[in-house]
């Protein structure tokens, strides 16, 4: 089955758009967990059941904490949550890169399940917080105590094993662990990684199988992927040597924002559950000083990754750069700057758009409209601005920024991704935290 984007509006109304998301994440849901797409991802994926348990909240909250307990039974003794939790019953190749390609099992503090040993960006914490705000109900209570812990060994590890340029931001050994795996963010980064797309061949891609090739990151891309998969599975997954011995580490602007709000979640439910909120909010601070000190760039206006291999800022405009405004203690000055280059040309915020919020700058010469993450729209991202958006008091751009979610599912459905201009659905049909995060936009106007 190849997923092409439907001819005309999917749904007109709220509740017509309501019972669309609903119907994809019940068909996603599988038995503890919300898979991304039945077609392209049948695992169980780190942020998308983030993204998801925010949406499971507003329908079926039961689910939103299984989805997170799920998650989180998988985490390493070292503290990181796998991005991939296998699931043992689908078929040898229903992804690639399969369990078997990670082999989990021969590192150190693994946990039972198959997993990869690479993690995502760290919003499980707000996406807990949000979850208990809808629901108060004790058994929400006892689920947010027991993840607790487990939230609090996550943050530890991105502190420690992942700070490698000891600037306290954590670094991501691969682009996978961004989520933006083929954003031009990483072009520079990636080049210096030795592989050639000829390897491929001794490997069967299954995204290209379900999606056009044209809209997925190309064979050299892959080629890199694996040779960095490689190079860290050789380690056993071990943060120790990392700096003399790994091919890609860069600091990522999103990654380290959610973070730093990972600490502000954090202080608010070690308030709910009688744990000390006082280090997490020290430790957010913390945060939001190191990514304006380390990323942030005056003359762009925008974050940006740094390569710890040159020691430098990567020079791409991403919406990467936009996503720091999600912390409300970003100084007022940067969070004015942001905003100014998130309603420029490059991205086109307006409190009326006309066209959705692009993955890339627009204007750049290696913008792409179709190709996944290099141009195309997402609704985490969107979603993730209009928060930032909200804490720093811009009503009027989070409200043009929520229609034009709206305003793409009505279209196209609950895409992975949607084409930046004319707003066509892109990859997978039916998308878990597409259709999870219109759930939380359409309920709160
Ligand atoms: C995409 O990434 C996976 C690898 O992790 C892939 O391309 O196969 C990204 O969009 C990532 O952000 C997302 O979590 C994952 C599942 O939806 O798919």
């Amino acid at each position: 089955m190849r997923d092409d984007a439907p001819a005309g509006p999917v749904a007109a109304d709220p509740a017509g758009l309501r019972a669309l998301a609903v119907a994809t994440l019940d068909g996603n849901w599988e038995h503890d967990h919300t898979v991304p797409s039945r077609t392209l991802y049948p695992h169980q994926w780190s942020w998308d059941s983030a993204f998801i348990a925010i949406g499971w909240a507003h329908v079926r909250p039961a689910r939103a904490w299984r989805e997170l307990a799920s998650l989180f039974r998988a985490q390493w003794a070292d503290g990181r949550v796998p991005h991939i939790v296998f699931n043992p019953s689908l078929r040898v190749g229903a992804y690639f890169p399969g369990p078997e390609f990670w082999a989990s099992a021969l590192a150190e503090g693994a946990p039972a399940a198959a997993t990869s040993g690479l993690i995502q960006p760290p919003v499980h914490a707000l996406a807990a917080w949000l979850a208990y705000r809808r629901d108060r109900s004790e058994a929400a209570r006892a689920a947010l105590a027991r993840l607790y812990p487990r939230l609090v060994a996550q943050q530890r590890y991105l502190a420690t094993c992942r700070d490698v340029g000891g600037g306290d931001l954590a670094c991501i050994v691969h682009p996978w662990e961004s989520g933006l795996d083929n954003s031009p963010a990483w072009d520079a980064p990636m080049a210096a990684v030795r592989a050639d797309a000829a390897v491929m061949r001794a490997y069967r891609r299954h995204d290209t199988v379900h999606a056009d090739a044209a809209h997925r990151p190309t064979d050299l891309d892959y080629a890199r992927y694996v040779a960095i998969v490689a190079s860290y599975r050789a380690l056993r997954y071990r943060d120790d040597d990392l700096a003399d011995r790994h091919p890609f580490l860069v600091e990522c602007p999103l990654l380290n924002a959610a973070m730093g709000g990972a600490e502000q979640a954090l202080a608010r439910i070690a308030a709910v559950v009688g744990a000390d909120p006082g280090p997490h909010r020290d430790r957010a601070a913390a945060i939001t000083e190191a990514l304006v000190r380390r990323l942030y760039d005056p003359t762009t206006g925008l974050f940006h990754p740094r390569d710890l291999r040159t020691g430098r800022l990567v020079p791409a405009r991403t919406a990467l750069g936009l996503m720091p405004l999600g912390l409300p203690d970003l100084p007022a000055r940067t969070a004015a700057s942001v905003i100014a280059e998130a309603c420029s040309a490059r991205f086109g915020l307006a409190p009326r758009m006309e066209r959705p919020l692009p993955s890339h700058d627009r204007t750049a010469p290696d913008f792409e409209p179709l190709r996944y993450w290099r141009g195309p729209s997402w609704l985490n991202l969107a979603w993730l601005l209009h928060r930032g958006l909200r804490a720093h008091g811009r009503p009027d751009l989070a409200a043009g920024l929520r229609r034009s979610m709206i305003g793409l599912v009505a279209r196209s459905g609950c895409h992975e991704y949607f084409h930046p201009d004319t707003g066509a659905g892109l990859g997978s049909p039916a998308f878990g935290w597409t259709a999870a995060l219109l759930l939380d936009v359409l309920a709160d106007p």
